[in-house]
């Protein structure tokens, strides 16, 4: 409680400690070349490539960091170039005490980030490790589910909903304070692959406009304060027409992929591919990244399948058919499948029926055969 207060006050004061303390706020910076797109595909650490990558949400809110150290070793160890971790942990209250949050929506008091060691200090860990062991890292500034809070922390606070926090002046505010927080802190760190501007942004039932006008709003701010790191949607890559007019394809979440991604201030495009969720059969999942490599190619820029899973009973025979369509059909950037898990020093991490364990018999040809393949695969 005690600690928690001092927090408070650290927070409020911010202005005050940036100007004593700016190694609070911002990190030191590491001077090598950032990530950037080169036609299709990215330059990363100054070569050109395809990559392989994988999610792991729980990373930043890990209290030990030995286990961050493992999992970033694990990662190097299997050629695995970018991590997605989620760059927000947003609460209503405040949680028991080793507890990580970022970002205090209390009712009744003034919002305020974390900079303590239970707050943004446990992400400073996972960039460390990551400049240490060369891995990049995506980094969503929001949830659109309510898991860490997410847009429904926000409007918790302020009274909005689900489709018009877009609009809402006073949420957004709050988001884009918690956006400049941030990337001020990492803005001169080449671990930082890209900024995201959320996890699934949907506006449901939503004309496209909304998002559309959000996404570029946003992505141009992010660009003001950073100009030197790529920035991204987050999205599903929900399309507005084609597939039989099956739920993908019915623009039906507030989103066209295709509309989005001619956003200058966007680098690239990401799109997820979860068909059990979207009652869609495993075998449609390469038509999917067909569809996205297409649209990729007619506006000129990079495209990564950012998440996929199933939950079928064997992970290889399900997906890997979908990475050889990545591999040898596409120039799909890099493929980030949901989710990489290990086993730390408090347990195994999350599975929630579609993680593939480090070291375990999927790993090898879903993780380790498939980077090196794309690793080794020749650039345009
Ligand atoms: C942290 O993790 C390491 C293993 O990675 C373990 O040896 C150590 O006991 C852990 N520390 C705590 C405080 O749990
Ligand atoms: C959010 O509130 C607005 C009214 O301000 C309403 O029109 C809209 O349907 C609501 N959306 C949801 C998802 O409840
Ligand atoms: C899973 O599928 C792969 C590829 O089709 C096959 O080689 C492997 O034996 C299967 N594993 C199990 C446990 O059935
Ligand atoms: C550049 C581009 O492809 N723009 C498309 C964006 O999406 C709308 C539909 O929402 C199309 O009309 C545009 O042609």
């Amino acid at each position: 409680m005690k600690l928690q207060t001092a927090i408070t006050i650290l927070a409020a004061a911010q202005a005050v400690v940036a100007a004593a303390l700016p190694a609070l706020l911002e990190r030191a910076p590491n001077h090598a070349a950032f990530s950037k797109p080169v036609g299709r595909v990215f330059e990363i650490d100054e070569k050109v490539q395809y990559f392989v990558g994988t999610n792991t949400y729980w990373i930043g809110f890990l209290t030990n960091d030995s286990d961050v150290d493992l999992v970033m070793k694990h990662l190097k160890q299997s050629k695995v170039k970018v991590l997605r971790v989620w760059g927000f942990n947003d609460v209503n209250e405040i949680p028991a005490p080793g507890t990580v949050y970022y970002q205090a929506m209390i009712p009744g008091s003034e919002p305020y980030i974390n900079l303590g060691p239970d707050g943004l200090q446990r992400l400073d860990v996972v960039v460390d490790k990551a400049v240490h062991y060369g891995i990049k890292l995506i980094v969503p500034f929001v949830n659109n589910w309510g898991d860490y809070g997410g847009i429904n922390a926000y409007n918790n606070y302020f009274g909005t909903n689900a489709t018009n926090w877009y609009t809402s002046a006073a949420a957004q505010a709050q988001y884009r304070k918690y956006i400049k927080a941030v990337v001020r802190r990492y803005k001169h760190s080449n671990a930082i692959f890209a900024w995201e501007l959320g996890n699934e942004p949907r506006c449901h039932g939503c004309s496209t406009d909304i998002i559309f006008n959000w996404a570029k709003a946003t992505s141009e701010y992010i660009k003001s304060l950073d100009s030197r790191h790529m920035v991204t949607l987050g999205d599903e890559g929900w399309l507005v027409s084609g597939g039989d007019g099956a739920y993908p394809y019915q623009g039906v979440e507030g989103i066209d992929f295709e509309r989005n991604l001619s956003i200058e201030t966007l680098d690239f495009g990401v799109f997820h591919l979860w068909p059990h969720a979207w009652s869609m059969p495993y075998e449609w999942g390469s038509q999917w990244i067909l569809e996205h490599d297409a649209i990729g190619k007619k506006l000129g820029k990079p495209v990564v399948l950012e998440e996929y899973g199933d939950i079928s009973a064997n992970h290889t025979a399900t997906r890997l058919p979908w990475l050889d369509t990545v591999y040898h059909d596409t120039e799909i950037a890099g493929d980030m499948y949901w989710q990489y898990a290990d086993f730390l020093s408090t347990g195994p991490s999350p599975d929630d029926g579609n993680a593939v364990y480090y070291g375990t018999p999927d790993y090898i040809p879903l993780v380790i055969e498939h980077a090196a393949n794309m690793v080794s695969k020749p650039v345009p």
